[in-house]
């Protein structure tokens, strides 16, 4: 009786123990990882040391994980005084006996990002991988994302009037929407799939009077320019009539990338022909700068259509732009662009698809200066 009283008292001093130090690691883990231990069959014990920038770390929390789904927590580092080391030793979780491979992240509390972990375990029922004295050595997988800065310079061809020291007009400038365009309800004019859609918040409170419209700039990275065709990242931004594209807050264009290859720079507009650049971008003092307008080779050409060397237009006073007149977004110059897009709005003002000269207005010179001598032009964007 006296031994079982005692037994109890003990359980409860654990348990008050335990508690406190749940409560007191989640005042350390900032991450969203949760698990439920009852729902699974089996554990095995992970015991490691993570290496980040490094060095080994001495806070912080590492996750095991299957996919998506977390199948064991430890929520801080415990210091081994005999070897000065900080070990996360904690249970993992399975219902397969055995054959399930583990992997693992960090959270580093001190700046508060989450980092993957390079190695991998195969749960096995009851295995105790590493110990105190001879832990697993856990790498995180560096990330390399960097700030850069773009300065690209384009020209849209329905907008181009060059004259004092500017090369677009922006006679539409009053009828751009201050959110930016790329979110169109779909189907966008019978096209359910917009070369360009793109469902980002930017905006602006009130619109420069020197901006043209708005454009997406996208960031790829490959090796070659025929292989790019994988998105790092993409913008909404301001094409000013100068040629120039910049942010929201007029500054120079900022992306956080992580560059692998080469740096391969898309420009959109929703009612003109994309345009790529034809070579990897180079860096200068941190700008990648781009210039479209310079010459006709500066937009990509698909290899099937170097013969026609038509990646963007030639415009009057040597100066190259993008086409005019892909209303639907489809990425080519079509019929549909005209029964779709210019057709039913014909006579229309305001901010119109089928307005592709940019000044406000659907009508007859849309068709004949734009649409007509286009017709049959397809991106060149791979
Ligand atoms: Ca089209
Ligand atoms: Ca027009």
């Amino acid at each position: 009786m006296f031994k079982n009283r005692n037994y109890n008292y003990g359980i409860k001093e654990i348990l008050l123990v335990f508690f406190i130090l749940i409560a007191f690691s989640q005042l350390y883990g900032q991450h969203d990882w949760e698990i439920n231990p009852p729902d699974y069959q089996f554990s095995g014990e992970v015991n490691a040391v993570v290496i980040f920038n490094e060095a080994e770390v001495s806070s912080g929390s590492l996750g095991a994980f299957l996919g998506d789904e977390c199948r064991g927590i430890a929520n801080e580092p415990i210091y081994f005084g005999p070897t000065g080391r900080y070990i996360f030793s904690f249970l993992t979780y399975s219902n397969s006996a055995n054959g399930e491979v583990l992997t693992f992240k960090y959270y580093n509390d001190i700046d508060g990002q989450t980092y993957d972990i390079n190695e991998t375990v195969t749960f096995l029922l009851n295995m105790q991988e590493g110990d105190a004295f001879d832990p697993l050595i856990f790498n995180t997988i560096s990330s390399e994302l960097t700030i850069i800065t773009i300065d690209i310079k384009v020209i849209l061809e329905g907008a181009f009037s060059p004259g004092n020291g500017n090369l677009m007009r922006t006679t539409l400038n009053s009828e751009i929407p201050l959110n930016q365009p790329y979110e169109p309800s779909l189907p966008y004019f019978g096209n359910n799939n917009p070369k360009w859609y793109y469902t980002g918040d930017e905006s602006v409170d009130v619109m420069p009077t020197n901006v043209v419209d708005w454009v997406l700039v996208e960031l790829r990275d490959a090796a070659a320019p025929n292989q790019a065709t994988v998105t790092l990242e993409k913008q909404a931004a301001l094409l000013l009539n100068t040629g120039h594209i910049v942010g929201t807050d007029g500054q120079t264009l900022v992306f956080n990338v992580e560059i692998e290859q080469g740096l391969y720079v898309v420009v959109y507009h929703r009612n003109h022909l994309g345009v790529m650049s034809s070579q990897a971008l180079t860096q200068l003092g941190g700008v990648y700068t781009w210039d479209f307008t310079q010459a006709l080779d500066k937009a990509y050409v698909k290899e099937e259509r170097a013969a026609y060397q038509n990646g963007q237009k030639s415009l009057p006073g040597g100066f190259f732009g993008m086409y005019g007149g892909d209303g639907d977004g489809d990425g080519q110059v079509l019929l549909q662009d005209l029964l779709n897009v210019l057709n039913p709005q014909s006579g229309q003002s305001g901010y119109r698809a089928g307005d592709f000269d940019l000044d406000g207005q659907v009508l007859l010179q849309d068709l004949l200066n734009i649409l007509n001598p286009n017709s049959g032009i397809g991106s060149q964007v791979p």
